[in-house]
């Protein structure tokens, strides 16, 4: 179905044709707004941005290019298309047909699911609110705020799902999503990650690199499932959330190809000297790889869950590609965890969310191979690792355990007296911060950062991507 875009929230979901469920989406609208001007990207409300919009969710016209203020941004929802005769191709239902309805056993958890995929989505918008006034480019704030009201959009889409399928504490938990706030002390988000500040473009673009590839992980996850509304939601959510990741892969790739360059032109590797000539250190920026990753690992949950084995009995939650494995059922398989108590052998069913957090780990490890390469091409001698997945950990069979990056258990002294060798320390983050200055002329580029390839959607890299008034 195309998306209409003559009504007040477009969508391809004909609420035109459910007049009670378009009123309260219509009623929650306003305060999404409110929401977004109080919470949102501050100060740039006027700003003239080159976005993207969903026209439509085939493979041509979902991106179409033009200059839009935020707040006119179309925020609406968008499914992908159907697939006939969808059957649940996992776990004890299998073979089934899908639902287009949520079964009354499953309401709470997949509402439990929905709130918590939700909440993510204003969280990140919420931590990355004054990144716009430090942009290092036009190009880069262009692509923050690109992800800003795509982050929007996806809040959009659970909070439909909430509206059409949840009923009256459904509406309540729509609410509730513009009522809890990143940070705050008393109403945080869910989700540990999410609470975290991001304060400057090096943990923005670490933020879109790995938390976003979670948000890939649990999103293939969640497209399995049986409920086929959130399948569809999810299918189409995927497609915005590669744009994000390529923002933080090249966002990473270029600063490291500036720091390259600023090692060649002063001839050390010397950290102080980097420094000194404005980029920033590859050791600093490994620190800084270490926090976001493993916070990240965090979002998998823990690796023997029982909640995990519930979801894929039901079909509720499936492994991401669940194509590509030959077993669906996973009834007598098992599958061994490393805990801090040694090796132990549990039901695969229970070790779900092991089996994708495995799968994420071997993504996240290709961009590093990627940005080795250019170090190594330019003769420097520096590897970028990924540390051991038992590193920081603050949920699961690791958690609080002093585990320093190679996944040694260590004790809590020496934790203590190497964190600032292997995690962001007060004056890492001060340096980062004193680099962050914005720069707003079409084309150039902040000293700590190489310049993208090319431009969005074949525009020049000097092409105004945001007009400031
Ligand atoms: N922080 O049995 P377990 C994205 C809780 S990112 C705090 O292992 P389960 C995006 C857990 O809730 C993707 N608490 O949990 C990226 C449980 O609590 P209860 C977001 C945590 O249910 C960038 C308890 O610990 N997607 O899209 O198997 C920008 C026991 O854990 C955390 C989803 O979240 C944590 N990190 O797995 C924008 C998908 N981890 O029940 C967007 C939907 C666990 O004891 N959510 N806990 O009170 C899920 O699938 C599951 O909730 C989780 C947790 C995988 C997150």
């Amino acid at each position: 179905m195309a998306i209409d875009y003559q009504e007040r929230i477009p969508n391809n979901v004909d609420l035109s044709g459910n007049r009670t469920l378009q009123r309260a989406l219509e009623h929650w609208q306003p305060r999404f707004l409110d929401w977004w001007r109080e919470l949102g990207p501050t100060d740039f409300l006027a700003a003239e941005i080159y976005l993207r919009t969903a026209m439509s969710v085939d493979t041509k016209g979902w991106a179409t290019f033009g200059r839009v203020k935020m707040p006119d941004y179309r925020w609406g929802i968008f499914l992908a298309e159907p697939v006939a005769d969808r059957r649940i191709g996992f776990g004890d239902e299998m073979g089934k047909p899908a639902w287009q309805q949520v079964p009354g056993e499953h309401r709470a958890t997949l509402r439990r699911l929905i709130v918590t995929q939700g909440d993510t989505e204003p969280a990140s918008v919420e931590q990355q609110r004054l990144l716009g006034h430090t942009a290092p480019s036009l190009y880069d704030l262009r692509n923050l705020f690109q992800v800003n009201v795509e982050e929007g959009r996806h809040l959009w889409a659970m909070v439909y799902l909430l509206h059409a399928y949840f009923g009256r504490d459904g509406r309540e938990e729509a609410e509730e999503m513009l009522a809890r706030h990143s940070g705050d002390a008393d109403k945080p988000r869910i989700l540990s990650t999410f609470n975290e500040p991001i304060e400057d473009w090096l943990a923005f673009f670490m933020f879109t690199y790995f938390t976003d590839r979670d948000g890939k992980f649990q999103l293939k996850s969640l497209a399995e499932s049986a409920f086929d509304p959130l399948s569809r939601t999810c299918r189409f959510m995927l497609r915005e959330e590669a744009h994000h990741m390529f923002v933080g892969d090249t966002g990473i790739a270029r600063i490291i190809n500036r720091t390259i360059e600023v090692m060649k032109a002063i001839g050390t590797d010397d950290p102080d000297a980097i420094r000194r000539a404005g980029a920033i250190d590859l050791p600093t920026l490994q620190r800084y790889l270490n926090f976001w990753f493993s916070s990240s690992l965090d979002l998998f949950g823990a690796e023997v869950s029982s909640n995990a084995a519930a979801y894929f009995a039901a079909a509720i939650k499936g492994r991401p590609d669940e194509d590509s494995y030959e077993d669906h059922l996973c009834k007598d398989a098992t599958r061994e965890i490393e805990t801090p108590d040694g090796i132990e052998t549990v039901a695969l069913r229970t070790a779900m969310n092991e089996v994708t957090r495995a799968a994420y780990v071997k993504d996240c490890a290709m961009g590093l191979a990627r940005w080795n390469r250019a170090i190594a091409n330019a003769g420097v001698a520096f590897e970028l690792t990924l540390p051991s997945p038992r590193f920081r950990r603050t949920i699961g069979a690791w958690a609080g355990r002093p585990v320093d990056p190679a996944g040694r258990l260590v004790t809590p002294e020496q934790w203590q007296a190497q964190r600032d060798r292997w995690l962001p320390s007060a004056s890492d983050q001060a340096f980062i911060k004193s680099l962050m200055r914005p720069v707003t002329e079409p084309g150039k580029m902040a000293g700590w950062i190489a310049p993208p390839i090319r431009g969005i959607d074949g525009q020049p890299i000097d092409y105004e991507y945001v007009l400031l008034h």
